[in-house]
């Protein structure tokens, strides 16, 4: 990763693949649409990556890829929220900006670890 204004590189902090929906856009609600997402979190940001397998091998370069958006943690809200979906284990989040994402995985242990990994990342930028 490139460096940050101060010249230090961002930490990476978790990676892994999760289904994820965008529920709104400054506020507005939009309609869902669940997809695998591979989520790297590094820095002060949740960064959003086509699922891996669902590339071709030649559209696939690691280090090449680009992202397909980024979230800024700093003021964001986190909440479970499986009154929000049918599918189980479902956290959203929510921006400064007023969009928000549902987060979901099949796997309890792996969504509870990323709920803590980004609640930590939001507690350190709410010290700052
Ligand atoms: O909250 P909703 O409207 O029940 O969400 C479901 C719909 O978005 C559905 O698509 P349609 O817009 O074609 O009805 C999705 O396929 C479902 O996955 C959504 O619900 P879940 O419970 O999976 O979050």
């Amino acid at each position: 990763s490139s460096p940050d204004s101060d010249g230090r590189t961002p930490e990476l902090e978790k990676a892994g693949l999760l289904n994820k929906t965008k529920i709104a856009e400054g506020g507005r609600k939009l309609r869902k649409n669940w997809s695998p997402s591979w989520v790297v979190l590094v820095g002060n940001s949740l960064v959003f990556f086509k699922d891996p397998k669902s590339q071709t091998p030649s559209s696939w370069k690691p280090g090449n890829s680009r992202p397909e958006s980024s979230v800024d943690l700093r003021g964001a809200q986190l909440h479970w929220a499986n009154e929000l979906s049918s599918k189980k284990n479902v956290f959203k989040l929510r921006t400064v900006t007023g969009n928000e994402f549902l987060l979901q995985s099949e796997t309890d242990s792996l969504i509870r670890e990323w709920y803590s990994t980004i609640q930590n990342v939001i507690d350190r930028l709410d010290r700052e």
